[in-house]
């Protein structure tokens, strides 16, 4: 029985922390892949050496080929810009949508069984892109959001109360976007809903702080975060090799669910090796299918942007 393979594309923040984990963890050899020369073959040195001393024997190997990816079970895409301050996510959307054009189409050749895991923003469009790039069935082509967003949830959740992060459990719903839906009848601390736990105007706070927790630290650091997005997009990688069946928001391409055609949009999935393997559907309040509505709303212009430009 051979050793999974992970490749990760862009060698870049995300991309470098998602292969530093999938190795930590130990869950695969890693085939990592970038357009800037050096770059991927000098990372996976440096991640292969670090094996003795965290005691792993994942094998990292760097390339600017597409060859080193072939007969990958996940390929995690992260090829892209970022965004600089200032800049929204769907600012990125037109130059991000040519390099992951390229991408998905060097990546589905080589490997046309593998489960694709989004990362690069726009991410519901550049997912949706993914999709009819590779030709690959809507199951597997997952995009990385929900579980950061929800992390970011989460991290503010256990602060306020200075409880355990361990305690909390929360749901965002939506696109990866400012538009985001963080729903807190569903979001829980040791199983008590947050909506008993705080106060409205503080409730209301935590939800506005993680609509903006991207923003926030592309304020702080003019680029934007890698640590929490890697360590998000490698639990899923996690769920899915180990069959895990895990339930998650991912960006799932839907059709019908939650009254929605034809879009990628953050919703629970049941992951597992097949890749999603079910979408969960729970039941909105009229506010809350309001605020999906403008979340919708959001994505879709994107797609219509990357239609009129004979991208999908
Ligand atoms: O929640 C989420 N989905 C996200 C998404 C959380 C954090 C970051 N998010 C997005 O991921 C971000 O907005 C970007 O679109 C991507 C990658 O972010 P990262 O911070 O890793 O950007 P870097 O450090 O600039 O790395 C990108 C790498 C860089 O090394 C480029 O040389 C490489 O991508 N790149 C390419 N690799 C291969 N092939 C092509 N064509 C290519 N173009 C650029």
């Amino acid at each position: 029985m051979g050793r999974r393979k992970v490749s990760v594309i862009g060698g870049g923040n995300v991309g470098a922390t998602v292969a530093q984990q999938v190795a930590l963890k130990e869950l695969a050899d890693v085939a990592l892949v970038d357009i800037v020369e050096g770059l991927p073959q000098g990372k996976a040195l440096d991640l292969l050496e670090t094996g003795p001393v965290e005691k792993y024997d994942s094998h990292i190997v760097g390339s600017n080929s597409y060859d080193v990816t072939e007969g990958s079970d996940i390929v995690v895409i992260t090829a892209g810009l970022p965004r600089k301050p200032g800049m929204s996510r769907d600012d990125l959307l037109l130059k991000n949508a040519e390099i992951i054009k390229g991408v998905v189409e060097n990546v589905a050749r080589r490997s046309p069984n593998a489960i694709l895991v989004m990362i690069t923003n726009p991410l519901d469009a550049m997912a949706h892109l993914a999709m009819k790039v590779s030709g690959f069935p809507k199951h597997r082509v997952i995009g990385m959001a929900g579980v950061l967003d929800s992390a970011r949830f989460r991290t503010f959740i256990a602060e306020a109360l200075d409880v355990s992060v361990e305690n909390t459990s929360a749901f965002v719903l939506g696109g990866h976007g400012d538009e985001m839906v963080p729903l807190a009848r569903y979001s829980t601390v040791a199983g008590i809903p947050i909506t008993e736990l705080f106060p409205p105007d503080k409730l209301n706070a935590i939800i506005e702080r993680t609509r903006k927790g991207g923003g926030e630290i592309v304020a702080l650091m003019k680029t934007s975060a890698w640590y929490a997005p890697g360590s998000s997009a490698v639990e899923m990688v996690d769920a899915i090799l180990k069959d895990k069946r895990k339930i998650l928001p991912c960006a799932a391409y839907l059709e019908g669910e939650y009254g929605v055609n034809g879009v990628f949009l953050g919703v629970p999935v049941k992951l597992g090796s097949e890749g999603i393997q079910e979408i969960i559907e729970i039941k909105l309040l009229p506010e809350e299918r309001e605020m999906l509505q403008r979340s919708i709303k959001a994505v879709s212009e994107l797609v219509e942007v990357l239609k009129a430009n004979k991208y999908l």
